[in-house]
């Protein structure tokens, strides 16, 4: 297998840097402060860090707004402290991907600082400017170019008043989407991303990569429930270029580059046969995507409109991308990350049996076939916050939703309600190092608050105990290292209409691995001959000694080898 990428048996883990660990006692986490925790990484096993963004910014989203592209925001640190990281995680054995947000820069950004200040700017078209719509007046209700809805409320677009012509902007107004079309944009990009390379990082998350080439036609999409917003989606998600302008980024920033690199794209909307294209090796686009079809299953309609989750669609959902990425391309999995409300709480038991829950859940995850991440906080079994009122919140998304919502004449209760199950600031909360105050994050007052159960959940308390979250998930990172099915065996679903037991075998070179799940605080009896006397690698019980019969208790789960 000496010729696979070497990224098939890696773990990433990701890092939201602002909450991640505090140096200078400012209550935002910063570069020195991860370099302090490199060792707890290095314990456990994971060979990647992807850095959320660390770039001079305003903040409006956390950083996801970039006024500049080739340095350090100083509340993180400075250039220097990022090479001693680059330096010293490599010196530990592990690798930094940075995260590359290019559909979109700050509105303080000089490029578009340069492009508002006149109509005739050369930069002008390195964003998309656009006159109101066709007899209507710039200002007016509704003359907007596009009827599009943005990610954090209201339209996609912004007026400037100054030239009378609007700007789009998916996300919030202060993060306009650059001008792909344009080739002196691209070029821009290429050679920050190779300044980037050259200063040793080892690859790139690539912020909604499949939104960067839009329908130039810019048509109105259908409204949402008779209101005068419409989705945008069919019109910039993996539009027609998509392809064509990754293809043209690997020529340009990636090829003949013999360190060994990474390359993911994250991709909301992405279908499976779109992901087998962007992921297709002899394509050259990128090593993998992440996509969000497990994480849209409790959704009814908006991200707020939350339903039970079931079991059945979850494995319906995995089975079609382990098959459809089978042969071609690669999967990324992930439960968690900076955008996403805490696993243990969504899908698993927060109470009682949290351990059990969250040490299933890994397990399940990590015996697929792709490349695992783990978002910081996840190996402690971290989970939502005790969110009482919409002061808590932080993010541009859930305060915009909730002064939107409420303006509409929903119950503001009830808007809490949802915001409390989906709200980004689930991930947000600082990472829980000991219990002491502030979890050992800052000395000062966190940016958003620690959560208060950092007094029984912590890192401290994990590492010392060998039953932890912790522990459970250093096992299976080590079994990707050590156990070749994990990272190539084949993937089959079993059980697939069980509606509380997560099953399926992964096969390699004459070992068949079988990992189960019992996704309820119930005990469950499985029906899987042959199974109950093979050899059991990992769980996170102690062993059952009855050899007849495999039966899981509450939250149970279970990886059994045998030789095929
Ligand atoms: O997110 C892209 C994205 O579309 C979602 O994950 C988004 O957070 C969610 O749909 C909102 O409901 C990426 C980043 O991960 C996110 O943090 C940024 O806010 C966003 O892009 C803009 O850069």
């Amino acid at each position: 297998m000496t010729d696979e990428p070497w990224w098939k048996t890696a773990v990433v883990y990701q890092i939201y840097p602002r909450s991640f660990a505090d140096s200078d006692g400012d209550g935002i986490g910063d570069l020195p402060g991860i370099i302090g925790r490199l060792d707890y990484l290095r314990r456990l096993g994971v060979d990647v860090l992807w850095l959320s963004p660390v770039y001079p910014s305003p903040q409006d989203d956390n950083g996801y707004d970039i006024s500049d592209y080739q340095n350090i925001d100083p509340v993180f640190g400075t250039l220097a402290d990022f090479d001693a990281l680059v330096e010293r995680a490599h010196a530990k054995g592990m690798r930094i991907l940075m995260d590359l947000v290019v559909n979109h820069t700050s509105d303080e950004h000089p490029w578009f600082v340069e492009s508002r200040s006149g109509k005739d700017s050369p930069k002008r078209d390195w964003y998309w400017w656009r006159p109101p719509r066709a007899g209507m007046t710039a200002g007016q209700p509704g003359a907007e170019p596009t009827n599009w809805a943005s990610f954090f409320s209201g339209p996609t677009w912004e007026l400037d008043p100054a030239t009378g012509e609007y700007f789009l902007h998916l996300f919030s107004r202060k993060q306009p989407d650059l001008n792909w079309e344009n080739p002196e944009v691209r070029q821009a990009i290429y050679a920050m991303m190779r300044w980037w390379l050259d200063r040793g990082v080892d690859g790139f998350r690539m912020d909604v990569i499949n939104m960067i080439s839009k329908d130039t036609t810019l048509p109105d999409g259908v409204t949402f429930h008779g209101g005068s917003l419409g989705d945008g989606f069919p019109h910039f998600i993996s539009g027609p270029r998509n392809h064509e302008f990754l293809a043209e980024m690997h020529r340009e920033v990636f090829e003949g580059r013999d360190r060994p690199l990474l390359t993911v794209g994250e991709m909301p909307g992405v279908t499976l046969e779109q992901a087998v294209e962007f992921t297709a090796p002899e394509r050259r686009e990128v090593d993998m995507v992440f996509q969000f079809e497990h994480v849209n299953l409790d959704q009814a309609g908006s991200k707020w409109d939350v339903r039970p989750f079931q079991l059945r669609e979850l494995k319906a959902s995995f089975g079609r991308w382990q098959a459809g990425l089978a042969e071609v391309g690669w999967n990324s999995l992930y439960w968690n990350n900076h955008d996403q409300p805490r696993v243990v709480s969504r899908f698993g038991d927060d109470g009682a049996h949290r351990v059990r829950a969250a040490t299933m859940l890994g397990t399940v995850l990590h015996l697929h076939r792709g490349t695992p991440y783990v978002y910081q906080g996840e190996e402690l079994g971290m989970t939502n916050a005790p969110f009482t009122s919409i002061e808590d919140f932080r993010d541009i998304e859930s305060v915009n939703h909730y002064a939107e919502a409420v303006a509409a004449g929903q119950e503001p209760g009830a808007v809490l309600t949802a915001l409390r199950l989906m709200s980004r600031d689930n991930a947000r909360t600082p990472m829980q190092w000991d219990d002491s105050p502030n979890a050992g994050f800052t000395t000062a007052t966190p940016w958003l608050a620690v959560n208060p159960n950092h007094k029984e959940i912590n890192a401290a308390v994990a590492v010392a105990d060998p039953d932890s979250v912790f522990h459970h998930y250093r096992r299976l990172i080590e079994l990707r290292h050590t156990e070749p099915a994990v990272a190539y065996g084949d993937f089959t679903m079993l059980l697939s209409d069980d509606e509380h037991v997560y099953a399926f075998t992964r096969s390699y070179d004459g070992v068949e691995l079988l990992t189960l799940g019992n996704f309820t605080g119930a005990t469950r009896a499985v029906d899987l001959p042959g199974w109950a006397a093979a050899q059991l690698v990992i769980g996170n019980y102690p062993p059952d000694e009855d050899r007849n019969g495999i039966l899981l208790r509450p939250w149970e789960a279970r990886v059994y080898r045998r030789n095929a």
